[in-house]
């Protein structure tokens, strides 16, 4: 138990651990039970923050539950959550759920030798522990805590888990094996468990579908080229390119006798008789969210041939070579502008294992060192064991919405200390310049040329989703930083204490930087894509090689990166109107236009980053609103019309991930948590839209509004349920804040929105 070491064993005993552990769970005894809820509640990491707070004398809400105004509530949800606020600033979180990670950073532990430097000991058991709570009753895993098991999640999971010493007869390592043989064995899972199966050796590299290195010496006029997919997508293909092309494989593996049983284990047929090529294009159903199109398979078998034939080898071995340089000069552009954190945890480690080969195996190499010690910044100890996150977090995000929230509920001066420091947090991670942290070695690719080179979007004036040490800046993250940060001017305490030094000022240049780095985002469709602009095109998905993922190939327009980007104009415009007047008003209305042709008929929005309608709604309502769309309007009637359809009896909401999957609404069954299948998250989501819009069917408010009252626990926390982010349809990914969070921005909305008329709520 690592909170039971130095540094922490001291503080201890200074507190009461009963009382430490009641306001970590909210006073419930069943801390975590897969069986009833897969998502862990944070409850490690929110009791050490806890015990702090109490070890320096705070004194915590009370765990009485009190007959509440809407007003009590606030206060309570606010004061418990100022107490898992960190020094610098930020709030920090589970940020775990898909199940294909760690199993990479696994493979590569294992290929670099194991260095404890990587993962000691005590990771690795917690690791084992994540394993075997998230194995499901047939014996499968899958691709995220609440999916269906696939071959996708079970062999990595498996893999993962045999690398790290289980032995083949533990009987978790039974059950699994046994599901991935009767569903026809790793030969029957997705192309991107394959590549880590092939880099273990594993898997002969015949078997996996070319990456070609040379697409990225293709001349950039050309219509298909990577530099135009999406960033998450290109930054994965790209070391994807470099170890493909250089065909690596573990170098110990033949002489390894784990490996071999693997060989054995993993398929049905002997390993030695497979036929490789043959291979290719097998996929389990399961596992096969986005068929390969017939147009990228007749593409994959040309390469296949390109990678064979001995007619095109003098012409592969002239180019290949120079794709491979290429891969490894971008990477190492990557690796220094976002300080070996990498802008996601796949090319994360697929860098490292690139930085590894490219120092020939020398784990003493420094970019290999610098590669090692930022392994640490994606794993995160909850209940359920170690996980690798998803991101190296949502610090700034969830910050930015937390002191939107508290600002709502008009508790900004009642915590005057919560404000100061998520003013630090949010001035420090603003990115000022195209350069980054580690601006001497990085500051060459900074440059407009390098900036062209590696097809890098302006950074200066966003904000990170993370931290500024990962600094890559993105349009909503950006938008809701900005929003953060002019709530906050409103703030005493902050003012005061940028007058009195304490504070770091934030110009009005800065101010206008976020503006102007906003006003890039928008495409010509007058929406925001995430990272960057549209750069390529609707048919590139068709070219998309992942069988789980969809939407991965362009960086689209989404509803709620557009609302983002587009109400911090609204709001910065506000208050600095001649900055850029006339292209901001411009801007503005081409965006409300694009959220409206958004909308289906039905009057909703599909929530891409967050499951699913509630979450896309309250982004289509606010942001239309916001950018002057008369709240009696047609548009913004059928919203609400939409969401009151969707009530339940007991005045929440509920979704289910299915809804992201199948881009349907689907309400989530009576049985999920045991409430209805209402849920506090989408319920906030969903009251939060509405009094935007100032509905007025009053008892709907109300109804909604003692909900989240009702499910308040007695601490001030609500409780933590179903899986609430997304991405790429079919990826469920935890956000922990947002069961504080939303309820507090939402009851405060309601209640600055309605004042009286909730009066008789309680
Ligand atoms: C994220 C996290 C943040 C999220 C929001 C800012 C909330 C969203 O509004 C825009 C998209 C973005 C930036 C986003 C995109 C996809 C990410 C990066 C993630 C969900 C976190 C993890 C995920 C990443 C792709 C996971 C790695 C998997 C691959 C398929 C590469």
């Amino acid at each position: 138990d690592m909170w039971t070491q130095e540094p922490y064993k001291s503080k201890l005993k200074a507190v009461d651990e009963k009382l430490v552990h009641e306001l970590a769970s909210g006073g419930r005894s069943d801390s975590f039970n897969p069986s009833v809820n897969p998502n862990s509640a944070d409850i490690p990491y929110r009791a050490q923050l806890i015990r702090e707070y109490l070890a320096a004398g705070n004194s915590p809400p009370s765990l009485k539950k009190e007959p509440q105004s809407v007003q009590a509530a606030l206060r309570k949800a606010v004061h418990y959550y100022s107490m898992l606020q960190r020094d610098d600033g930020h709030w920090g979180g589970d940020y775990g759920g898909p199940h294909f990670l760690m199993p990479g950073l696994v493979v590569a532990w294992y290929i670099m030798g194991k260095p404890k430097s990587m993962l000691d000991d005590e990771s690795i058991e917690l690791m084992k522990h994540y394993i075997r709570c998230h194995q499901q009753s047939d014996g499968g895993w899958g691709t995220h805590l609440e999916s269906p098991s696939t071959q996708f999640g079970s062999v990595l999971m498996y893999l993962a888990l045999r690398l790290m010493g289980a032995d083949k007869e533990d009987p978790t390592c039974q059950k699994g094996l046994h599901f991935i043989r009767l569903h026809g064995g790793a030969l029957m899972t997705a192309s991107w468990a394959k590549f880590y199966l092939c880099l273990a050796g594993c898997m002969h590299w015949d078997g996996h579908n070319s990456v070609p290195p040379e697409m990225w010496l293709l001349p950039n006029w050309f219509p298909f080229h990577p530099g135009r997919m999406w960033c998450h997508a290109r930054m994965v293909y790209l070391p994807m390119g470099y170890l493909y092309g250089s065909r690596y494989v573990y170098t110990e593996a033949e002489t390894d006798t784990l490996i071999k049983d693997l060989r054995q284990e993993l398929y049905i047929q002997p390993y030695e008789s497979i036929d490789w090529i043959k291979t290719r294009h097998m996929v389990a159903p399961m596992d096969n969210y986005s068929p390969i199109s017939k147009l990228m398979e007749t593409a994959q078998n040309l390469l296949a041939r390109y990678e064979t034939w001995t007619v095109f080898q003098p012409l592969k071995n002239l180019v290949r070579p120079r794709g491979i340089k290429f891969c490894a000069e971008y990477m190492a552009a990557e690796d220094l502008q976002t300080n070996f954190i990498d802008i996601g945890p796949v090319n994360k480690v697929l860098n490292m294992i690139s930085a590894y080969d490219v120092a020939n195996g020398n784990l003493e190499d420094h970019n290999v060192k610098r590669h090692i010690a930022r392994v640490a910044d994606y794993m995160w100890v909850a209940e359920d064991g170690m996980k690798m996150k998803g991101y190296n977090g949502s610090q700034c995000w969830d910050t930015s919405f937390a002191v939107q929230g508290i600002y709502e509920a008009g508790l900004m001066d009642e915590f005057p200390d919560v404000s100061k420091r998520v003013w630090a947090y949010l001035e420090r991670c603003q990115i000022l310049s195209t350069e980054t942290s580690m601006a001497t070695e990085a500051y060459k690719y900074e440059s407009a040329a390098y900036r062209a080179r590696f097809y890098r979007h302006i950074s200066k004036g966003g904000w990170p989703f993370s931290t500024s040490a990962h600094g890559w800046p993105i349009s909503d993250c950006t938008g809701e930083g900005l929003k953060g940060v002019l709530c906050l001017l409103k703030s005493k305490a902050v003012l005061e204490g940028i007058e009195n030094g304490t504070l770091k000022a934030i110009s009005t240049r800065r101010l206008e930087d976020a503006a102007n780095i906003l006003l890039t985002y928008q495409n010509e469709d007058g929406g925001f894509a995430t990272y960057e602009n549209n750069r390529g095109f609707g048919w590139y998905e068709d070219l998309n090689p992942s069988e789980v993922f969809g939407s991965i190939m362009i960086d689209y327009s989404y509803c709620e990166c557009s609302m983002a980007s587009l109400t911090a104009l609204v709001e910065f415009h506000e208050t600095f109107p001649d900055h850029r007047s006339d292209e901001i008003c411009h801007a503005i209305d081409k965006g409300r236009d694009f959220l409206k042709s958004l909308q289906r008929p039905d009057g909703s929005w599909y929530g891409s980053w967050a499951c699913c309608f509630c979450y896309g709604v309250w982004f289509g309502i606010e942001g239309l609103v916001k950018c002057g769309e008369p709240k009696t309007s047609q548009s913004v009637k059928k919203a609400c019309q939409f969401l009151l359809h969707h009530q339940r009896p007991n005045g929440g909401w509920g979704e289910d991930f299915t809804s992201c999957y199948d881009k349907d609404y689907a309400a989530n069954g009576m049985e999920v948590y045991g409430d209805d299948g209402s849920g506090v998250v989408n319920t906030a989501w969903a009251l939060l839209a509405l009094s935007a819009a100032e509905c007025d069917d009053m008892e709907a408010i109300r109804k909604g509004v003692r909900y989240l009252m009702k499910r308040q626990l007695p601490c001030g926390d609500w409780p933590q349920e179903g899986i609430a982010g997304v991405f790429n349809r079919a990826c469920g990914i935890t956000y922990t804040a947002y069961r504080n969070v939303f309820p507090i921005w939402a009851l405060g909305r309601c209640k600055a929105t309605y004042g009286t008329l909730l009066a008789d709520t309680a």
